[in-house]
């Protein structure tokens, strides 16, 4: 059975990071291999949580991990919450990833333009180091913009033109080149505003192509969105998958869920109903 290492924290509330990803591993018929970053009561988002730091632990997993002689076929790393815990990552791919592992980052650190709580100078170059060594990055328009060295808010400043999705695949080109070897971005949660109508689309980008898969917006963003999001592509090209059909895949398990979320006003911190819509996955 092929296994993927998904490498971020546990929340009890919020339907993301690891109690997104597991459960849409494993319906994909992936093994997942959780190595906590953290256990919260809760994603951050909530008003008051508790967090129980795993940082020290991360490198005994790896190192007990190493010593079980497994292997991963892939290699997910999500939300972290500090630089040191940016460097535990490092050791871990220097450990696991081969020349055949898929190893996925998203580069969790901001949204809407505004940086998440970890987010320092530091983390930043952190962050730019770790994702040069990914296949497949899925940032969202903010986090594009900090790694690439643009300014988001110049850039969301031409989100009514025609030629918006042109200039963000030309970002994404600007961090392509930067990577080592062969990598895909894949930017998530695109807001723009076509004859009056909102839309919300995922822009993929690598070396040979270049698309943009978009639909309506519902006018709300959920807590995990982007980590089931993530999940999905993972496990997809892990299966073997093309990138075009993960992003389509990703597509088709999640929009039905984030309508009716926003039709029953769910609470955003929340996150969706995606236990319903995993039989999509099968
Ligand atoms: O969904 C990203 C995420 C994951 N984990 C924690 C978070 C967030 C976003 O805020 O707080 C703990």
């Amino acid at each position: 059975m092929k296994k993927i290492a998904l490498i971020n924290d546990l929340s009890g509330f919020g339907k993301c990071s690891l109690t997104a990803a597991i459960p849409v591993i494993s319906v994909m018929g992936i093994q997942a291999c959780p190595l906590p970053t953290a256990v919260l009561s809760s994603q951050t988002g909530f008003k008051e949580y508790f967090c129980d730091d795993f940082t020290d632990r991360m490198k005994d997993i790896t190192d007990q991990w190493k010593k079980l002689d497994v292997n991963f076929d892939g290699i997910y790393s999500g939300y972290l919450a500090d630089s040191l815990q940016i460097e535990k990552v490092l050791y871990f791919l220097e450990q696991f990833q081969k020349k055949d592992t898929l190893y996925l980052a998203d580069p969790v650190m901001a949204d809407h333009g505004k940086p998440y709580g970890m987010f320092t100078e530091k983390f930043l170059q952190g962050m730019k180091v770790l994702t040069r060594k990914a296949n497949v990055l899925t940032p969202n328009l903010t986090e594009l913009c900090l790694l690439a060295d643009e300014d988001y808010e110049k850039m969301i400043g031409h989100c009514q033109e025609e030629d918006y999705i042109a200039r963000i695949q030309s970002v994404s080109e600007k961090l392509l080149a930067k990577a080592e070897g062969k990598q895909t971005i894949v930017v998530t949660g695109i807001l723009r505003k076509k004859t009056g109508q909102e839309y919300v689309g995922n822009l993929a980008v690598s070396a040979e192509e270049s698309f943009h898969i978009e639909n309506p917006y519902t006018g709300m963003g959920f807590s995990g969105t982007g980590d089931l999001f993530a999940s999905v592509i993972c496990g997809s090209l892990v299966k073997g998958l093309s990138i075009r059909e993960a992003m389509e895949k990703a597509t088709y398990f999640l929009q039905e869920a984030i309508e009716e979320a926003s039709k029953e006003n769910v609470s955003p911190c929340h996150g969706v109903h995606f236990e319903k819509y995993l039989s999509r996955l099968l």
